[in-house]
């Protein structure tokens, strides 16, 4: 096919082209990082993955990518959805407290530049990816804590209020009865929203939004807001982010392996079942009772996801069509 015809057909369908360079090491061992050739990629673009069955979070972002939007303002205007939906119990408003009946918010936000913000530990404020965003834009830090994260979000203009919601706290009271602490493996479809985007420029960003492990000990941070845990994004990779026990993900850095793996030459797909393989090969690991799922993406917009057990989901839009689909997942019944 002629180049100009190739470029025609691919904006009609959506793809679109991008340069990739490749690095050289010469046999003196002087790393010579230059360019030694370009490909043409054809891109699925704008592309949106995120945990979970999270359908007009995903919509929502895609509708700023349609616009021309960038992949940060559609990472972060989806995850305000799922901060806002009080029957979401694992973020934003409506998340379940720690054991003392406070909830706690954590995010981060990464841009295609490699920039990152963080706010761990969050009471009172509903939107933590927003005040992620302006830690990473307007701070020279990327990340804050706690009572400054409060701070810094209301000198930025947000509004404190109550998140815990009635549900919430009868879901709590309920649990103080017996105040067993267990993670729980989720079936509901629904939880910690990690986001990836590419945009029509074939920019990536990412971010990911939690109120964290359900009845906590007040101060546990899990892997949402830690860069390389819950998210990492390389702009010339691609992207990956986690959902489930933090811990876990944490020990073994799932997104930041897992977009490594991908530079290396796997796909998506095969670099989050590695990352799931760290974790339950772990000499005498008992991973029955706690789940962790990732998703991933690459600079093409070729996608991926795994997780530990059944029951975890994530929505793609691409093509202008939002899914929601089943992941793999490694513990099933031996044949
Ligand atoms: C955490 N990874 O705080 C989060 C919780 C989560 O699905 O993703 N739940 O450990």
């Amino acid at each position: 096919m002629k180049r100009r015809n190739f470029l025609k057909k691919a904006s009609v369908s959506g793809l679109g082209l991008v340069a990739v360079s490749s690095t050289l090491v010469s046999c003196d061992d002087k790393k010579v990082v230059r360019p030694v050739k370009t490909a043409e990629l054809e891109v699925v673009k704008p592309l949106v993955i995120a945990t979970w069955k999270t359908d007009l979070a995903v919509e929502t972002a895609a509708a700023v990518l349609e616009k021309g939007g960038t992949a940060l303002d559609a990472v972060e205007q989806g995850c305000r959805i799922e901060e806002a939906n009080e029957k979401g119990q694992s973020v934003g408003k409506g998340g379940l407290p720690d054991r003392d009946g406070n909830v706690t918010l954590d995010a981060c936000i990464m841009d295609d530049k490699g920039n990152y913000g963080a706010v761990l530990g969050v009471k009172n404020i509903k939107h933590v990816i927003s005040v992620a965003k302006k830690v990473m834009e307007e701070t020279p830090h990327v990340m804050l804590v706690g009572d400054g994260a409060e701070s810094f979000a209301v000198s930025k203009g947000f509004k404190r209020e109550n998140l815990l919601t009635e549900a919430a706290k009868k879901a709590w009271e309920k649990w103080k009865i017996k105040s067993e602490y267990k993670p729980i493996i989720n079936i509901e479809n629904h939880d910690t929203i990690g986001m990836l985007a590419i945009d029509k420029k074939g920019n990536i960003s990412g971010a990911c939004t939690t109120s964290g492990l359900a009845y906590k000990l007040p101060g546990r941070v899990g892997d949402s807001p830690i860069i390389g845990g819950g998210l990492f994004v390389d702009n010339e990779v691609g992207g990956a982010s986690a959902t489930g026990l933090g811990e876990e993900v944490l020990k073994t850095v799932g997104s930041f392996l897992i977009v490594e793996l991908m530079r290396q030459g796997k796909s998506p797909q095969k670099a989050c079942e590695e990352a799931i393989g760290r974790i339950v090969n772990k000499p005498g690991k008992d991973f029955k009772n706690f789940q962790v799922g990732y998703i991933a993406v690459n600079k093409k917009g070729e996608t991926g996801a795994y997780s530990i057990h059944e029951w975890f989901s994530y929505n793609v839009y691409k093509n202008k069509e939002n899914k929601n689909i089943k992941s793999d997942f490694y513990n099933k019944p031996k044949a």
